[in-house]
């Protein structure tokens, strides 16, 4: 396989080091390098780049004000990924832009600057990180760029993750181009249809060929045109049947006679905007498959665990959303049939007092979307009954999908519509299931552990005997390029922001010392990418400030459980109640960094002084907490009270009922509170949704999804969590304003709750997610997409095959 397709890394003359650095700046970062230099470590990132150049760069401008300032080596280091410190060399990766790299090699000692290919910045960062030096032609190297090479791609850097636009106007000029092949398409599509069994749309007996469908359309519409436009259609079916046409079409006169209207302006004049509207009007998906294998997957009790957090949420909201949606858009078709969706996770014996071991739940609130369990099975023990963690689900994933395969078909008595993948486990099942029932999959990723965890492919043998993440990377290879459609919440998540990497942006190139090399891991300029964010379940989570909505005994007695009740579900007493709170709720992983908060509220009297701290978790003890990682935080949260003496300033209170999670946000928003979310690393953010629907003032990490979910100093702020004071200062500013301008607390309050409203709702979601499934639908079923499918096809099957074996060694 060679790289020497359109998407592979650009290498831009442009950004020779001439163009970006004066003279004079170049000086200055050799200088700032051999700084770098007296640190231990070798290997530096963005942040760790960004800050330490801050204070030399300050400190250099006030020593040389006649050179004008450094203002140019100040950006370039911004855009600065990587840098490598080796005896004779600084190796950098710099971001010119979205997608763009430029790989420098600085001489210490000379003032040469060589310009590097991926491959030898690959290399650089493996003998940094201490492993021998290996020549190119003893290493796997995975390269998925040349077979997208036939396929579209998405040019400009700033329309990543339209793919849905893109490729509706990419469609309607391959209609034009190819018209009379894409009529046949088209209509040979309309005849595929049916649901429950019955044709719906065109009867393939009565209309063979475009030139019919183009005449029985005439008829039909002046047919109808004579129709009272407001009259149910069921009195022309006879009529519509004769010529050709099923269900499928609308419910009444005037919406049949529209629909038809449209698809007979597509078949004359292929534009754009004809095609999207039209393929949006078919009601392609009535069943949904979603998987999300691993974790606790419940109603109630479930949250704050290790390994069922916002996915569980995600999921349950998505799945009311998307019944609701659909619902109306069959009952607008004219359809009787009911949606279906099943959500497939694991089937847990012991289960721990939840429904984790039923094998079939309703989820609340809906009328026909399902939970339905399947266990884990292995040679041994049969069906493996305890909890495990997502790091270890690996062997157990091809079985079960073979198990949830029968299982679906037998539950929706046929295939589903659409698949969604939720996680890497969860989509790599969607993968084999999409394969083997031939159906359309879209995968969700939720996070990326790449990214969150630092360094984490490069020292993948020390990492693995607790994360097993040689296996998950593959998957996740798998995964994105298998799946039709790719949704992300955010679009950083995607290709990242003129700084930033994003987090499929980090499997595009890398290396796992010893295993395999990856070039062009994946396509980001492709338009199965998609943002589509989620919203919040505004019946849950609603201002403070509606208080008819709210209970007040559940309000009291959370205030007590939060402020003042004493006993094994709190730790810490108050001294002063009444102060504002700093409030924060997460899981006890190590990257959500709760331990980082309280840390720097601990190291700040000012903070101290102003506000209590409250931090909500699943449990506040060890006994029964399985996971090492859980263990490990809540030891250190002690530790943190016992050394900063925190006793009387802080409420550590236990949670995992989401109905009273939702109202601590509002209790804090009567006393005047702001909520934190401190993670070093956070893929989207559900609690930063939370907390502004609620009305908080949210401080949440600049790193992730919250950088585009707050607009920051607007509707909430960003906050650097790497270091305490990074995290307690913008804290300590923010109440002393408010202590001073009694406005400003509540201008923040309201501009959150309007973000969340605008931009952040499900309804949203599921318009966009189904209208994006229908297209894909529509395009996949086309000539052109057979031949991207069995070129990515040989390529997953290669891949899966190697990494089965390569894996199993
Ligand atoms: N949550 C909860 N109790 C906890 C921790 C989390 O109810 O102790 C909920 C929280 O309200 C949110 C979800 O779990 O709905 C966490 O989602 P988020 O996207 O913030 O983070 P994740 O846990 O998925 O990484
Ligand atoms: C997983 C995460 O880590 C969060 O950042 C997301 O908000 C959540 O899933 C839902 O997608």
């Amino acid at each position: 396989f060679t790289a020497t397709d359109s998407w592979s890394l650009e290498v831009n003359d442009s950004y020779s080091i001439a163009t970006l650095l004066k003279e004079a700046e170049v000086r200055c970062f050799r200088e700032f390098i051999y700084e770098l230099d007296r640190e231990p470590q070798r290997h530096f990132l963005r942040n760790d780049i960004v800050l330490k150049s801050e204070a030399y760069l300050r400190q250099k401008n006030k020593a040389h004000p006649e050179l004008g300032g450094f203002d140019g080596l100040e950006h370039f280091l911004s855009r600065t990924q990587e840098m490598l410190l080796l005896d004779q060399y600084a190796v950098l990766l710099y971001r010119a832009k979205v997608g763009q790299y430029q790989f420098y090699r600085f001489h210490k000692n000379e003032e040469t600057v060589d310009e590097l290919s991926p491959e030898e910045f690959l290399d650089y960062r493996e003998v940094v990180a201490g492993y021998p030096y290996e020549p190119a032609e003893k290493k796997l190297e995975i390269n998925f760029g040349p077979f997208y090479s036939l396929g579209p791609v998405i040019r400009d850097h700033r329309k990543i993750g339209s793919g849905q636009r893109f490729l509706n106007s990419f469609m309607a000029g391959k209609l034009q181009g190819e018209w009379s092949k894409w009529q046949t398409h088209l209509c040979d599509f309309l005849k595929i249809h049916s649901i429950n069994g019955e044709q719906i749309l065109v009867d393939g007996q009565i209309v063979q060929d475009p030139h019919q469908l183009f005449e029985a359309l005439q008829k039909a519409i002046s047919y109808l045109e004579r129709q009272p436009e407001n009259g149910p259609i069921q009195k022309e079916k006879s009529h519509l049947r004769g010529l050709g046409f099923c269900d499928g079409f609308g419910d009444t006169v005037g919406r049949v006679l529209k629909n038809l209207q449209l698809l007979a302006n597509l078949l004359e004049e292929p534009r754009a905007e004809n095609l999207e509207e039209f393929i949006n009007v078919i009601p392609m998906v009535s069943r949904v498959a979603i998987i999300s294998p691993h974790g606790w997957f419940g109603q109630e009790n479930v949250l704050g665990r290790p390994d069922t957090g916002g996915q569980v949420v995600y999921i349950l909201d998505q799945v009311k959303a998307l019944e609701k949606y659909l619902k109306t858009s069959l009952k607008n078709a004219g359809l009787k049939a009911q949606p279906k969706i099943i959500i497939v996770t694991r089937l847990i014996p012991e289960s721990e007092g939840t429904t984790c071991d039923h094998r079939l739940e309703k989820v609340h609130g809906t009328q026909n979307c399902w939970i339905l369990r399947v266990p884990f099975k292995d040679d041994q023990q049969g069906i493996v009954p305890h909890w495990m963690s997502r790091f270890r689900v690996w062997p157990y994933l091809e079985q079960f999908a073979l198990d949830a395969k029968n299982e679906l078909l037998t539950e929706f008595g046929g295939k589903p519509d659409l698949i969604v993948g939720n996680y890497s486990d969860g989509n790599l099942v969607a993968s084999l299931l999409a394969s083997w029932l031939q159906v359309i999959q879209c995968n969700i990723a939720h996070a990326l552990e790449k990214p969150k965890y630092l360094f984490s492919a490069l020292y993948w043998k020390d990492l693995e005997p607790d994360y097993n993440f040689s296996l998950q990377f593959t998957a996740d290879l798998i995964a994105m390029n298998k799946a039709d459609i790719i949704i992300s919440s955010t679009s950083q998540e995607i290709a990242g922001t003129d700084t930033s990497m994003g987090q499929y942006e980090s499997y595009r190139l890398f290396s796992m010392p010893g295993l395999y090399k990856v070039a062009n891991g994946v396509h980001l300029h492709h338009p199965k990418f998609n943002v589509v964010s989620p919203g919040v379940d505004d019946s849950l989570y609603f201002p403070f400030t509606q208080k008819n909505k709210r209970m007040e005994n559940q309000t009291s007695e959370l205030t007590e459980r939060l402020f003042q009740h004493a006993g094994p579900e709190a730790y810490g007493e108050l001294s002063d109640p009444d102060k504002p709170p700093i409030f924060t709720m997460a899981r006890l992983d190590k990257i959500k960094n709760l331990t980082g908060l309280v840390e720097a509220y601990g190291q700040s009297p000012q903070l101290q002084e102003m506000a209590n701290l409250i931090v909500v978790t699943r449990s506040i003890r060890e006994e029964g907490v399985e996971d090492d990682e859980e263990r490990h935080q809540l030891k250190r949260m002690y530790e943190l009270i016992a050394q900063y003496d925190l006793y009387s300033k802080i409420r550590w209170v236990e949670n995992s009922s989401r109905q009273n999670g939702a109202e601590m946000y509002r209790i804090m928003g009567d006393r005047q509170g702001v909520f934190v979310q401190p993670a070093l690393f956070e893929a989207f953010g559900l609690t930063v949704l939370e907390g502004m629907a609620s009305g908080l003032p949210v401080f949440a990490t600049q790193f992730g999804g919250p950088q585009e979910i707050i607009q920051d100093g607007r509707n909430g702020f960003l906050i650097n969590p790497t270091q305490p004071l990074l995290i307690s200062e913008p804290l300590v500013k923010f109440l002393a304003r408010a202590g001073s301008d009694s406005t400003y607390w509540k201008t923040i309050s309201g501009q959150a709750i309007s973000r969340v409203k605008e931009a952040y709702t499900w309804k949203l979601y599921s318009e966009k997610l189904l209208k994006f499934a229908k297209l894909y639908g529509f395009w996949n079923y086309s000539e052109l997409s057979e031949e991207k499918k069995n070129w990515i096809n040989t390529a997953i099957y290669y891949f899966t095959c190697f990494s089965r074996n390569a894996l199993t060694c």
